[in-house]
């Protein structure tokens, strides 16, 4: 969607929609020892267990949010600290550099911290915890590598007091920029709570956007079917980074779709043109192509999937990303073309490539059948659910539809290496497992 068109800040918590996602299951506690058997016992076979023993799934600790239970202490700005609370992407708490970049948490009686969850205002920030050593001392007890908006720290058993602070290794102890602060008990986690996997070294999937939410407005069930269902490594590249409240919404949809490779954000402003030229006017086409091409060269899709030529709508932005996409099918196989990618990541043929609404070798996919993944919500369901976790587009005219001109189920074959599609049901026809050729 285009900028301007946000909406005026709905303060209300943005992770629907998640519930039956198999989400990273961390089991950061010890289950309950094993009930002993009572002494005497017949024939095990034939034993039953006691009543007052609980099955093996109700055994599991979860995992809960208990921030607001903690007792909070920022190293600065304190009446800022509200800001990491408030469960808003539009708000945060930079704290001050040095020794005010910390936060120290103590737990409540008797309870024990499992892990640390951050959501990262508007870059990302590497992020240690500490714990006191014998001698009181605050100890580095793990810390992240700052890839992600979105980064989950687990903490050692019997944590009942810990520290945030700028990690050991870091040169110097720079301000923290921190949209959300979690502390969750010992458990598994709940599926919010974003553990994310690096972008894919090699993808099955690629799907490149304009901005965010376009992924999910125009392809659908997309997402949810290829990596919530099917688990494919599933890349998403968004041209237009827009605001930081964005992205963090932006990393919440992907979530509730099932993707676990984090996404990767170009840099280009946004900007509403109605034409691909006038797009190119306001985007320099060379960086454009020359960042494409650098992602299926990096991320090496067997199905590279993007916009409407047409821009759906018409958005110029969106016609950009078909005209870069089809063009890197040739710039990302070609050596001589924007050597650098080449050279880090060698060449790449792309094996399949679908455009939204293409009109030939049409996939009319229904995205309206019940998931055993999603708890019997369909694609389509999911996909609105991941809509919705972009809380500043709500007030906007745009919903997922599968429907009308610009209908998030059609996607046309526009280049394949592996044959032509037959079936016209999977974007990955042709590109399965070889069967056996059945004996005569
Ligand atoms: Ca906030």
């Amino acid at each position: 969607m285009t900028a301007g068109r946000n909406g005026k800040g709905k303060m209300t918590w943005g992770r629907r929609g998640v519930g039956c996602l198999a989400a990273a299951l961390f089991l950061l506690g010890a289950l309950p020892a094993p009930a002993e058997s009572p002494a005497g016992e017949s024939d095990p076979a034939e034993t039953k267990a006691p009543a007052w023993t609980v099955s093996e799934s109700e055994a599991v600790l979860k995992a809960r949010d208990i921030t607001m239970e903690c007792e909070i202490e920022p190293g600065s700005k304190k009446k800022q600290f509200e800001a990491a609370l408030d469960r808003s992407y539009r708000t945060f708490w930079n704290s001050n550099g040095g020794k005010g970049a910390t936060i120290t948490v103590t737990l409540p009686e008797g309870e024990e911290a499992g892990g640390v969850w951050f959501q990262w205002y508007d870059h990302t920030h590497a992020i240690a915890v500490q714990i006191r050593d014998e001698n009181g001392e605050w100890k580095e007890c793990g810390h992240t590598e700052g890839a992600f908006l979105s980064d989950f720290l687990p903490l050692p058993e019997r944590t009942t007091e810990f520290r945030v602070a700028n990690p050991e290794s870091s040169k110097k102890s720079t301000p923290l920029p921190l949209a959300e602060f979690h502390v969750y008990s010992r458990g598994e986690l709940p599926p919010e709570v974003q553990v994310w996997q690096p972008p894919a070294d090699k993808a099955d999937l690629m799907l490149i956007a304009g901005h965010p939410d376009d992924e999910l407005l125009w392809f659908g069930g997309v997402l949810p079917t290829y990596a919530g269902v099917q688990k494919k490594k599933v890349q998403v590249g968004i041209l237009v980074p827009t605001l930081p409240r964005r992205r963090l919404e932006e990393l919440d949809g992907l979530w509730t779709c099932g993707v676990r490779n984090y996404p990767v954000f170009g840099y280009f402003r946004d900007g509403y043109t109605l034409s691909l030229r006038d797009q190119y006017e306001h985007w320099d086409k060379f960086s454009v192509h020359k960042l494409v091409t650098g992602w299926v060269r990096r991320f090496k899709p067997d199905v590279l999937i993007t916009h409407d030529f047409k821009g759906e709508y018409g958005h110029g932005a969106h016609q950009v990303c078909a005209d870069a996409a089809v063009k890197a099918l040739d710039q990302a196989a070609d050596p001589k073309q924007f050597r650098e990618s080449y050279a880090e990541y060698g060449a790449w043929k792309v094996p399949k490539c679908y455009i939204h609404l293409y009109p030939e070798n049409v996939i009319d996919f229904d995205w309206r059948v019940p998931l055993e993944e999603f708890g019997g919500r369909t694609a389509f369901d999911v996909a609105s659910e991941a809509f919705a976790c972009h809380i500043s587009q709500q007030d906007t005219d745009y919903a997922v539809e599968d429907f009308g001109p610009c209908d998030c189920s059609l996607f046309g074959l526009y280049r394949s290496l592996v044959g032509p599609d037959v079936k016209h049901t999977d974007l990955f026809e042709n590109l399965g497992p070889v069967e056996d050729e059945p004996e005569p």
